[in-house]
């Protein structure tokens, strides 16, 4: 019986890595200088620790998986000496890359966890139907651990320790960023390889879907990434934000002055790009941009100072609203010609004592990551991703929008009779705040489950823009015959909820939930899900007619289809 197998055996260090990476033979035996050889006792041990800590899942097996727990016990001082010994002589060192391509069973799963390399092959083996950790394989463990918030850490490092296999270089663990080529792209940060990746270069990736539902705020490190160019690197120390086009002339400002000279403020809002679930519409008929899935949208706390503090100390005064309408924002990165991104707002929205609008220093708590525009970035609640800019440089307070490709020829919608020979740009305004919009995050399109399970739970999130909240998200199993209302959630599980948010200002989602029967006599489910907000805004029904050559504003219902396999038991 698997369970009673002593995990310090040979076989647990992996005959894999001692062939190939020659691990010592000293090492290859740890089973028996670390094990207390009581097979029994891995049968008593009853924390599920393990389980959440190498991402939380595999549903129900907690227990079993804590098998390797009880024989640390009393066994620590023994463990850490030996793993002191272990760093210095036996562990090979893996590059990141070698570390990545291991994230199947076939080629064996490793995560990385504080600079040291684990195979988790085996474990993943023996417990199937953790779909959950096998994102996190081929990476780095400690978002997950993050997310899935794992209690007793401690005994966690423990048992993970024993499938180490050996170190990550040190460059890697540095993430050095010192690698010197033309390639403009060489020293983007390393990113988490969970992420679908829908560009490398410029780097574009969403998280897998069910990684939104699972915690309300998204974790830096799987929250969606929308990049056009290379990812410039910006030193704190010398990096400037100028505010140009006030009476009192240009305000320059280092990062230290803004983070001491205005009051912070934190606000905790949902990003979305214009073009999340442009897939749907490239099943319609072939659109133009990235094929984003479901995910292109995430939800983080943001620190940082308003923006109307900023442009007061700048000059603006009501009077200037006689005269400009917008702000500008150009970030520091820039394409092959020096062209830098930007973007631009309603004046009104920018200095509104009710819009929010932030100049971020901070994402979930700790200085904003590189991706998503370190050091300085605009949040500019309820509105398109594409505005929020990035490694923001200037500000431009003007009687024009932005001139820029994206606020200019890029991120507005149109007719489905529109095609690329009849389109003109200036005849549609830029999108700004975005319509209602939600999805389903789980269960995944193509899903079979058991007919004896009886019940299903579907989870997703809902959102509108505009500051509009959602007050309803309706979910049907069968395609929209018959509908029941999804339970909402402003929070993780557990956490108090928060109160309603003041009316106009609900930038962040909701996640959904609900658990219903499985209708009778029906082989496939068509789950629907729609979202309300609190004016009423819902989603159309069908994508054909909000189709748009540049895909777009995609808020259709969202559907997914899953499989009940009938009850097999009795024959
Ligand atoms: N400077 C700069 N800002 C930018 C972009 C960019 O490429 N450069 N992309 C925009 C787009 S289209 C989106 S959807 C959001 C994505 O933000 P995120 O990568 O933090 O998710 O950033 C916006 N701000
Ligand atoms: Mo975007």
């Amino acid at each position: 019986m698997l369970l009673l197998r002593c995990v310090h055996s040979l076989s647990r260090i992996s005959p894999r890595s001692v062939q190939r990476y020659q691990v010592a033979p000293a090492l290859a035996t740890c089973g028996l200088h670390r094990c207390s050889g009581d097979q029994r006792s891995y049968q008593r041990a009853q924390s599920p620790s393990w389980t959440y800590a190498l991402t939380g899942l595999l549903a129900g097996t907690g227990a079993v998986l804590a098998y390797g727990l009880q024989h640390h016990k009393g066994q620590q001082a023994k463990t850490s000496e030996v793993q002191t010994t272990e760093k210095i002589s036996a562990f090979p060192i893996f590059s990141q890359e070698e570390v990545t391509k291991h994230r199947s069973l076939e080629d064996g799963m490793w995560v990385t966890y504080r600079g040291s390399v684990y195979d988790i092959t085996e474990f993943v083996a023996m417990h199937p139907g953790g779909d959950k950790i096998l994102l996190a394989a081929g990476g780095a463990l400690e978002p997950f651990w993050a997310l899935y918030a794992v209690h007793n850490q401690e005994h966690v490092l423990e048992i993970l320790s024993t499938y180490k296999i050996g170190e990550l270089s040190a460059e890697d663990v540095k993430k050095q960023q010192t690698v010197k080529s033309s390639d403009p792209y060489s020293s983007d940060p390393e990113r988490h390889p969970v992420l679908h990746v829908n560009s490398l270069k410029p780097f574009n990736a969403e998280p897998p879907p069910e990684i939104l539902s699972d915690s309300y705020i998204t974790p830096s490190a799987f929250f969606f990434k929308r990049n056009h160019f290379p990812v410039p690197q910006v030193d704190p120390a010398s990096y400037r934000l100028h505010v140009e086009g006030l009476p009192g002339g240009t305000l320059t400002l280092s990062l230290e002055e803004l983070k001491t000279r205005f009051p912070k403020h934190t606000v905790t809002a949902t990003l979305q790009c214009a073009g999340n679930r442009r897939s749907e519409m490239n099943e319609v008929k072939q659109v133009k941009g990235l094929n984003w899935g479901i995910a292109a949208i995430s939800n983080a706390t943001w620190g940082g100072v308003k923006l109307r503090d900023v442009l007061l100390a700048a000059g603006y005064r009501p009077d200037v609203a006689q005269w400009a309408l917008h702000v500008q924002f150009e970030g520091l990165d820039k394409d092959m010609t020096g062209t830098n991104y930007g973007a631009s707002i309603p004046l009104n929205k920018a200095v509104s004592e009710e819009g929010d609008v932030l100049l971020a220093y901070e994402m979930n708590g700790e200085d904003l990551p590189a991706d998503h525009g370190f050091p300085v970035r605009v949040v500019v609640p309820g509105v398109v991703g594409a505005r929020n800019v990035k490694w923001l440089g200037k500000i431009i307070v003007s009687a024009e929008e932005s001139s820029s490709h994206w606020q200019q020829n890029d991120y507005k919608g149109f007719s489905p009779g529109t095609d690329w020979d009849t389109v003109d740009f200036k005849s549609a305004p830029a999108i700004q705040e975005l319509p209602i919009q939600s999805a389903i995050t789980t269960p995944e399109d193509g899903t079979v489950i058991d007919r004896d399970r009886e019940e299903i739970t579907v989870k997703g999130y809902a959102w509108s823009g505009g500051g509009r909240e959602v007050i309803r998200v309706d979910v049907s199993l069968d395609g929209g015959k018959t509908w029941h209302v999804a339970q909402l959630r402003s929070s993780d599980e557990g956490k108090a909820p928060d109160p309603s948010p003041p009316l106009g200002k609900a930038w962040a989602w909701k996640l959904w939930e609900i658990t219903a029967p499985l209708p009778a006599e029906i082989k496939e489910l068509e789950i629907v899900c729609k979202a309300v907000d609190n004016s009423y805004n819902m989603q159309p029904d069908t994508v054909p007619p909000i189709w748009n050559l540049r895909g777009v504003l995609s808020n259709a219902w969202h559907r997914v289809k899953v499989k009940i396999r009938e009850d097999l038991s009795g024959e």
